[in-house]
């Protein structure tokens, strides 16, 4: 994470010339001047994940199911570099977000890009523009997505209010379904036999499946509501 760098030797240039100068100041007046860069690394790989009481080895990113939470800036530019250590090609999607002149960052495979092959890596590089609120970001590769996705917060630019009452808490609530087999292994079967994939064994928030089911861990599923 850097701020954005003043181009103190470039100014330096432009001083013979008046207007040009006005033109680099008041630029470095303009809100963007705040906007951060930030870099995020996502390791997708296999990693033992139980849940229903049983441990099984799914596709992640960091270790981490959920995955990562990304939280930044309205304006933020962000570079996400993605290091595919799974056995299977994956891209990752931005949902909802825009992607203004980056459209080779959005993700979908064969769409917008080829997949990342296992072993390689690929780094998306985008701008948020005008956009605020909690979006996701999800792998956009066959049902990698069961296990591949996590929250993306983009907070209002310093200083801009919330466009409703300001919240006395916020954290993310993330929906999510799980199987208790491999969910590739479930979108496979389903290709093999012509007939739909298999319902989910539960839905999970937060990714627990909470009290009611076993094994559902407490210590992230505790959410007080007030209304
Ligand atoms: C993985 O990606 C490569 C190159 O983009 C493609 O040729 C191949 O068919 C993909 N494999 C699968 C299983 O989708
Ligand atoms: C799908 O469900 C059927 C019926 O319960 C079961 O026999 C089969 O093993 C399941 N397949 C997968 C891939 O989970
Ligand atoms: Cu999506």
């Amino acid at each position: 994470m850097a701020g954005m760098a003043r181009p103190a030797g470039l100014s330096m240039k432009l001083c013979s010339c008046a207007a040009l100068l006005l033109l680099v100041v008041s630029c470095s007046l303009l809100p963007s001047a705040l906007a951060e860069k930030r870099f995020y690394e996502f390791v997708v790989k296999e990693t033992p994940v139980k849940r229903l009481c049983m441990t099984q080895h799914v596709i992640t990113v960091n270790d981490m199911f959920p995955g990562p939470t990304i939280e930044v800036y309205n304006g933020d530019t962000l570079a996400i570099k993605a290091i595919n250590h799974a056995q299977y090609n994956v891209t990752l999607h931005w949902h909802g977000l825009r992607q203004m002149r980056n459209g080779w960052a959005d993700g979908p495979e064969f769409v917008t890009q080829c997949p990342i092959p296992p072993g390689g890596s690929y780094t998306y590089r985008f701008t948020i523009q005008n956009q605020e609120g909690t979006l996701w970001w999800h792998a956009h590769s066959s049902w990698l997505r069961a296990t591949v996705h996590g929250a993306l917060i983009i907070h209002p630019k310093p200083g801009v209010p919330y466009p409703y009452p300001k919240p006395h808490s916020e954290f993310p609530v993330i929906l999510a379904e799980w199987w208790k087999r491999d969910p590739i292994a479930v979108l496979r079967q389903s290709r093999i036999t012509g007939a739909p994939p298999n319902i989910s064994d539960t839905f999970m928030i937060n990714g627990q499946p909470g009290d009611f089911l076993p094994c559902s861990s407490q210590s992230d599923n505790d959410l007080h509501i007030m209304m």
